[in-house]
């Protein structure tokens, strides 16, 4: 069974449900809002549904309820490889089974026979500055392909409702099939020769990435598998998560809604986190004449960084209360292919130091590292040192979480999003009468 024949077995089901599950209790309530939650980015309120993953505050993520440590013992990998394949995520998170070798296999074909970027997408990237921000290229890539919407043209044609999940279907094949293209030659643009390296059908999405890069180290690609799996998604409530689905909610395009969510992992508090970790770092050696610091001068300037009120970049989180199993997944790749890579025993020093240091200082509620603290050391290491490219990574991996529930909504028929705001006035009344 291909993988939009599973889809399409598992909808009528879920459908079901949740008409029954409203029909029964739909006035019992999830959670209830605080002045604090107001004013406070909303954290933790339970208001939206999200099917590909839940983030525990301790365990940390379950995609489909399956952790990060059981799928890469799970998820097919490729020949001779030890990493979970990308693929395999996406057929999980869109059906809810892990998939077998010859599944993972044929998604790679379906996003091989679907790789191809319009030239109009190539002409709009060559126009831009290539000192302009890599996610702002890939943002603007990802809108430019709008025109090509299957959505769009049904929705257009008056497709009924129960039918809608279709043709997102093709529009999110389409777009991950050609994601990898984009980014590896915005990667090209800006800091290479501006050639573009074509795909190549016998490998992975992951490995062709790598590829399509310049990078032909069997090693990155094993890292870019990786990679492409722990960024995949972190439940419905992160800023590029709630985005993509915000966007999707009002009937826009897989590709509105896409690049709105991409916008969002621009911000240093999500994922442009990861170059910041690795700009705080170089900047620290640059100030040491380039050598890594001791244990002493690493404190001073974790303090110095605090005191001048801005944030230690790559530790806390919105909801996680332990070290990110993201982080030490990665932290397990290097210990075993790079354990004498000096940038990373200045990451491991890091997590020696900074805990206890954020726990004194006594603001941040998670003192513990999440995944942006990891990442940029493995890309240094195999020489992608262009840290502002690295969220483009991490969105070209998240793209798969957001699009597999775009699906969702539309499977689902859900609601265009609508929540009460007010005012502070109205607040000051409100907490007057209580
Ligand atoms: N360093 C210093 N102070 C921190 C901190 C850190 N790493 N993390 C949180 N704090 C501070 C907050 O700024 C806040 O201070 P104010 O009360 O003065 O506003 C206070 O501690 C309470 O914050 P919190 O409730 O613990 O955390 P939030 O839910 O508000 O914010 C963030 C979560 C991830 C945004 C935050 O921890 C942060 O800014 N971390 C550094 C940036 C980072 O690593 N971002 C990536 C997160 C993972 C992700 O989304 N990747 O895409």
């Amino acid at each position: 069974m291909s993988l939009k024949e599973k889809l399409a077995q598992k909808i009528p089901q879920l459908r079901e449900e949740i008409k029954t599950l409203v029909k029964d209790h739909g006035e019992k309530v999830l959670s209830e809002a605080t002045v604090r939650q107001a004013y406070g980015g909303m954290r933790g309120i339970k208001c939206m549904v999200w099917e590909t993953s839940l983030l525990d505050p301790i365990e940390g993520i379950r995609f489909r309820g399956y952790s990060i440590p059981e799928l890469r013992q799970k998820l097919p990998k490729a020949r001779g490889g030890e990493e979970p394949l990308p693929e395999g995520i996406f057929w999980l998170l869109l059906t809810g089974e892990l998939p077998s070798s010859k599944e993972v296999k044929e998604v790679t074909g379906e996003w091989h026979k679907r790789e191809e970027v319009p030239q109009n997408t190539w002409k709009i990237l060559k126009t831009l500055p290539t000192d302009m921000h890599p996610m702002t290229q890939f943002s603007i890539a990802i809108l430019s392909l709008q025109p090509t919407s299957e959505f769009a043209k049904k929705y257009n044609e008056g497709i009924p409702k129960t039918e809608y999940w279709d043709p997102m279907y093709e529009d999110v094949m389409n777009l991950l099939a050609k994601l990898p293209a984009i980014a590896a030659y915005i990667y090209r643009r800006t800091y290479k020769d501006g050639k573009r390296i074509r795909p190549v059908k016998r490998l992975d999405w992951g490995a062709n990435f790598a590829h399509m890069m310049g990078i032909d180290n069997p090693e990155y690609y094993e890292l870019m598998r990786l990679y492409l799996v722990l960024h995949c998604d972190h439940e419905g409530g992160n800023v590029s998560a709630h985005t993509t689905h915000l966007v999707g909610s009002a009937l826009s395009d897989a590709f509105y809604a896409l690049s709105a969510g991409m916008n969002g992992l621009a911000g240093p508090l999500h994922g442009l986190a990861n170059q910041e970790v690795l700009r705080w770092i170089q900047n620290l050696m640059q100030k040491l004449g380039g050598r890594v610091p001791t244990k002493e001068e690493l404190s001073k300037a974790l303090w110095d960084t605090l005191n001048k009120g801005q944030v230690i970049p790559g530790y806390g989180h919105a909801v996680l209360r332990r070290t990110d199993p993201r982080y030490t997944a990665q932290r397990e790749f290097a210990l075993k292919h790079m354990p004498e890579d000096q940038l990373f025993k200045l990451v491991s020093l890091i997590y020696e130091t900074a805990p206890d240091i954020l726990k004194e200082h006594g603001k941040a509620k998670n003192p513990w590292p999440n995944v942006d603290a990891h990442s940029g050391v493995l890309q240094w290491h195999y020489g992608v040192r262009e840290y502002d490219f690295y969220t483009v990574l991490f969105g070209v991996s998240r793209s798969m979480g957001v699009l597999a529930q775009l699906i969702w909504d539309r499977a689902l028929g859900l609601a265009i999003e609508r929540p009460k705001s007010v005012t502070t006035e109205w607040i000051k009344q409100e907490v007057g009468k209580m």
